[in-house]
């Protein structure tokens, strides 16, 4: 049995050594193992549907024959946002982090009972939802304005697969303040301490989305059972209706700060991994810490960026909520500059020379590494449209166009999705104790990626630029359908073929590795790769401590939320919910 002990030095009097052992190990392998297959599951589903909104975009209405289950275009599109968005993304930051933390900790989980229990409600809220969504009775769209009104099963799915994800941070916080008793003074590591912070900014901005749906749907919902109201009569009077200025202000509270949720594990890997992966080192771990503390205290109070063209919601708001936009646009240009610094001192220990030239001697032939590379690459045109977006003019010309999903599958289908994927590309061998399946075709994955999303991320971005064609809607035979959008259409289309091959190598590649037989297993095992601070010297203590960071946060939501809230809540007004409309 191998046992990896703490360094003694900076032990508590009277606290025990912690072991890694196996069996903890184990634990957190498992666990791992289980979130991640789960979201890789919905992500199967997730992806085909995609690839049948792109055809349908290019007149190829499909779903009868190719998801004869899938009744309408708005119900494939529900689906793909729900279980690509939510669900994918969710399950595998959980499983990731409670890796991570527990592997950067070098200590087991201080109560693996507690994230078991958290894989349990996500499973269980998840199929929960899934059987509205497959029935066509919650074709709302992932944002689920009212007053569409959705079945009460969805909305309760929903909220367990969120409650499942606090409780899986609980385990985490469990698990750092053991470690923080047996390790007073010690600087958190850095791995350890992204995730911590991701999941406490997540903590704070789900709030939103709890109060939006316990408050203003869920009940209506209810109300509108019939089998609920046949079981408890009295819940007949809870179909109140709803306020659809206040719901969307408070599921954009938690909307926005979702996106960041999304992006800093791959933030995690790009600063504190991928560096080891092409022999290079943290160019400042300092500054990655203070860009995390950054979007802890920013990624809130900036949601009024996504309602901008909404009435009701007085200027001042929407310019207070932009100003902060454009600021937490700056720890991601720190990240941008920084984890290129990092990169290039790889390239260059690996004879990497000239100005640009030692782009070629990073560790391209490496598919984990290149897929996070190329998902860097997209999110820096990702990024560039997200500033667009929030520069209030520049907005009113793009919103609800398809420049929007032009602008998120770069970024929570590149930036994240592609990063997780090359993540996978080191960890599943990690927890299966198995070579890759295959090298060749993981890298070939992801090459179509990225030519694939360049190809369908510009197609849109410019459709909905210069023609100014809707997102959330059929495009194939639209009447207003124009004949000048064909060239974007055809190139998008041409985007998704490339992305239905590099979905095709990834499932290869992931069942072929899991999948395959002992003798595939590996003579070493594969160690979590963390980069090295370039210069290692103590860290200040105000980047390693939550208080400041944290009443930051909270002062600044109540300045940008607080008042404007109030004035919603106070002139409330409950209209009914709409019929259904699908
Ligand atoms: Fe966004 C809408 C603004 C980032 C996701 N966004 C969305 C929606 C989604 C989404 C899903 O202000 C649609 C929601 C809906 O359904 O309605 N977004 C921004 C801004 C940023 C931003 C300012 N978004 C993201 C990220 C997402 C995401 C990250 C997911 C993961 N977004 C908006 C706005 C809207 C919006 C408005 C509403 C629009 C509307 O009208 O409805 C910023 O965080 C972006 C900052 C990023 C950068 C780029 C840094 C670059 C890096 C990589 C560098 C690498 C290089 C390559 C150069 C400034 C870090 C190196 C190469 C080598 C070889 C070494
Ligand atoms: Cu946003």
């Amino acid at each position: 049995m191998s046992v990896q002990t703490l360094p003694s030095a900076g032990l508590a009097e009277g606290s025990r050594p912690v072991l890694l052992t196996d069996s903890g190990h184990k634990t957190v392998n498992r666990l791992t193992g289980l979130n991640i297959g789960v979201g890789i599951g919905a992500l199967t589903i997730g992806l085909w549907l995609g690839v049948l909104q792109g055809l349908e975009h290019a007149g190829l209405n499909w779903y009868s024959y190719l998801a004869p289950g899938i009744k309408t275009y708005y119900q494939g599109l529900t689906i793909h946002g729900v279980l690509n968005a939510l669900t994918w993304t969710t399950f595998f930051i959980c499983g990731f982090f409670t890796y991570v933390v527990a592997n950067s900790l070098k200590r087991p989980l201080r109560f693996p009972w507690i994230n078991i229990l958290a894989f349990v409600l996500m499973a269980a809220g998840l199929l929960l939802a899934a059987y509205p969504l497959f029935a066509n009775l919650a074709t709302v769209l992932y944002t689920f304005y009212p007053p569409m009104l959705a079945d009460w099963t969805f909305y309760l799915g929903l909220v367990l697969l969120v409650v499942g994800s606090w409780v899986s941070g609980y385990g985490m916080y469990f698990t750092y303040g053991a470690w923080r008793k047996e390790n007073p003074g010690t600087t958190t590591p850095f791995l350890a301490l992204g995730a911590l912070i991701t999941m406490v900014m997540w903590q704070i901005a789900t709030l939103g989305v709890a109060a939006e749906i316990l408050f203003l749907i869920l009940p209506s919902a209810m109300a509108n059972s019939a089998f609920l109201v046949g079981l408890f009569p009295a819940i007949a009077n809870w179909n109140t209706g709803s306020d659809p200025l206040l719901a969307r202000s408070l599921f954009w509270f938690f909307g926005h700060p979702l996106v960041y949720f999304w992006l800093l594990p791959a933030y995690l890997s790009w600063y504190g991994m991928m560096p080891a992966q092409t022999g290079g080192k943290m160019f400042s771990e300092n500054l990655a810490r203070l860009v995390f503390w950054l979007f802890l205290l920013l990624s809130v109070p900036v949601g009024f960026h996504h309602q901008y063209a909404d009435p009701g919601i007085p200027q001042a708001w929407k310019i207070l909520h932009a100003t902060w936009t454009m600021s937490l646009a700056f720890p991601s240009l720190l990240t941008a500059f920084t984890v290129i610094a990092s990169l290039e001192l790889g390239a260059r220990a690996r004879g990497g020379k000239g100005y640009l030239r030692w782009i070629f001697r990073l560790n391209w032939g490496d598919p984990s590494y290149a897929a996070q590379n190329f998902a860097m690459i997209l999110f820096a045109f990702g990024g560039i449209s997200g500033i667009t977006n929030a520069s209030y003019n520049m907005n009113m010309v793009v919103h609800n166009t398809t420049w929007l999903p032009g602008h998120f599958h770069l970024t929570v289908g590149s930036a994240t999705t592609l990063t997780f994927f090359g993540i996978l590309y080191w960890l599943l061998p990690k927890l299966t104790g198995k070579k890759l399946f295959t090298k060749t075709l993981a890298l070939a994955q992801a090459w179509t990626w990225f030519l694939g999303m360049l190809l369908f991320a510009n197609g849109y971005h410019l459709l909905g630029l210069h023609h100014g064609a809707p997102r959330r809607s059929m495009l194939g035979d639209a009447p207003y359908r124009a004949v000048e959008w064909t060239p974007y259409l055809i190139e998008t289309v041409v985007g998704v073929t490339f992305l239905f091959i590099s979905a095709t190598l990834f499932f290869i590649v992931v069942f072929g590795t899991v999948l395959s037989p002992r003798s595939r297993r590996l003579a070493q095992p594969v160690e979590m790769p963390v980069a090295e601070p370039l210069h290692p010297g103590p860290t200040p203590k105000w980047l390693d401590t939550w208080t400041p960071w944290l009443a930051g946060a909270i002062a600044l939501i109540l300045l940008s939320y607080g008042p404007i809230l109030y004035q919603l809540v106070r002139d409330m007004q409950w209209i009914p919910f709409a019929p259904r409309v699908w």
